[in-house]
């Protein structure tokens, strides 16, 4: 089972670039197709894909995934970078879609079978108050959702121009017109989607009161501080959060500040989530192996793939931490169903996070798990069970290449933040 040829494949059915990369082989008919999903950079994912791996990848047997694996974690000498790593977790994971095939057996049953039936998963609610947020709540409740991630005005409760901090209330106040100075400097000077982290964090706590105060406790609700808050803040958030008992609190810190994770473990028994932006063992072994955290939350290509990924989860369950897999619009069907696959066979599953398939990611992706009744269903046939249209994937080519604005996080003064 040799390996013919590795591509890569960019389509946008949802406005959001997708790569894929698919791994064919000399055994007709029989080729693997893997998540290679890094939308911010997607065309240099796909060049080390076409330029590097291709090249690397020919004639080798595909049945070794873990020596293949190693080799191009290290090929490039420099290694654990996000471009990289999305590269090799596309082979990887179409590896894993090629030994199913070939065994005639779905991914899940070679990790070890089933643990569950199906994959539980949240759905997302927003809203610009805390009302309509929780009538989006309702409505999935409505549909069968056994939780839900309840965001006011996206991460950070962004506003979408710097004047509308003006008008807050306080802006009427003496001192606001020195602040009202500084933020106009700061808007032309420094453009970006302006926040207010101060306002975000207050009003997080108004959200949480409101809904369960409506709704009672008998729904999962969770929320992404998407490292939007000063680390005293995330804490005091956290803590406050307490009494809303969350499934989990997202991204409290950035994955650089280890330490501020310590302290947070110290002081609150909010349950935390970590990882979409991992991509280095170093940022995910402290966390896990010292109970820092209760979800790991990797995006799976940005780590690697499949195969590091059932080894995180592995370290994971030794430490009693379960898995979140990130499951946002920008990881693909694919992506998807190595996470749904991986959540049926690990014994630490602990909830999916799912975004809702329309009709053209369906037609581009023949075979995308199935979201029914608050959980995530396999098809049960061999490989991940999901295929490639590639002619409907033409239809919808990569998004155009603009700059990205909604990572230029700014804090009222101006100062730049982690997105
Ligand atoms: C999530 C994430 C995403 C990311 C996005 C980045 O929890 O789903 O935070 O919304 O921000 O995937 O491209
Ligand atoms: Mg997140």
């Amino acid at each position: 089972m040799r390996i013919t040829r590795v591509k890569s494949i960019l389509t946008a059915p949802d406005g959001i670039t997708l790569v894929v990369v698919k791994v064919e082989t000399d055994v007709p008919g029989l080729y693997g197709l893997g998540c290679a999903t890094f939308t911010q950079r997607a065309t240099l994912v796909a060049r080390a894909v076409d330029d590097y791996l291709d090249p690397l990848l020919r004639g080798r047997n595909a049945a070794n995934i873990e020596d293949l694996w190693q080799m191009m974690r290290v090929n490039s000498s420099w290694r654990n970078d996000p471009v990289l790593n999305n590269s090799i977790s596309g082979v990887d994971m179409a590896l894993w879609d090629i030994k199913g095939k070939a065994a005639g057996m779905p991914v899940y049953d070679l990790l070890g079978g089933k643990c569950r039936p199906s994959a539980m998963v949240y759905r997302h609610a927003d809203g610009r108050s805390p009302q309509e947020v929780l009538e989006n709540v309702q409505r999935y409740q409505a549909e069968g959702a056994l939780a839900v991630r309840c965001q006011m005005g996206g991460y950070g409760g962004r506003v979408k121009d710097v004047t509308a901090l003006n008008a807050r209330p306080s802006a009427a106040a003496p001192q606001a017109t020195h602040r009202r100075s500084a933020l106009d400097a700061a808007a032309s000077e420094f453009p970006g989607a302006y926040y207010d982290p101060d306002a975000y964090a207050r009003s997080v706590i108004d959200l949480f009161d409101h809904v369960r105060g409506q709704i009672g406790y008998d729904l999962f609700l969770l929320h992404d501080i998407h490292e939007r808050l000063a680390p005293m803040d995330a804490i005091r958030m956290a803590t406050a959060l307490e009494p809303y008992r969350l499934f989990f609190l997202e991204d409290p810190l950035p994955p650089d500040q280890i330490e501020w994770f310590r302290r947070l473990r110290q002081q609150c028994a909010t349950p935390i989530a970590m990882g979409e932006l991992h991509n280095h063992p170093l940022e995910w072994r402290p966390l896990v192996v010292e109970q820092l955290i209760d979800f790991i939350r990797a995006h799976i290509s940005q780590i690697g793939g499949l195969t590091p990924a059932r080894k995180l989860a592995a370290l994971c369950e030794a430490y009693n931490v379960r898995t979140a897999w990130h499951g946002p619009g920008d990881v693909s069907p694919i992506g998807h169903a190595a996470n749904l696959h991986l959540d049926l066979a690990c014994h630490n599953f602990g909830i999916q996070e799912v975004i809702f398939f329309g009709e053209a990611l369906k037609a581009v992706f023949p075979g995308t798990p199935e979201l029914r009744d608050g959980h995530l269903w396999a098809n049960d046939q061999p490989g991940f069970g999901i295929d490639l249209d590639e002619a409907q994937a033409a239809k919808y080519p990569p998004a155009a290449l603009t700059p990205i604005e909604w990572t230029q996080a700014r804090w009222p003064d101006g100062t730049l933040w982690t997105p």
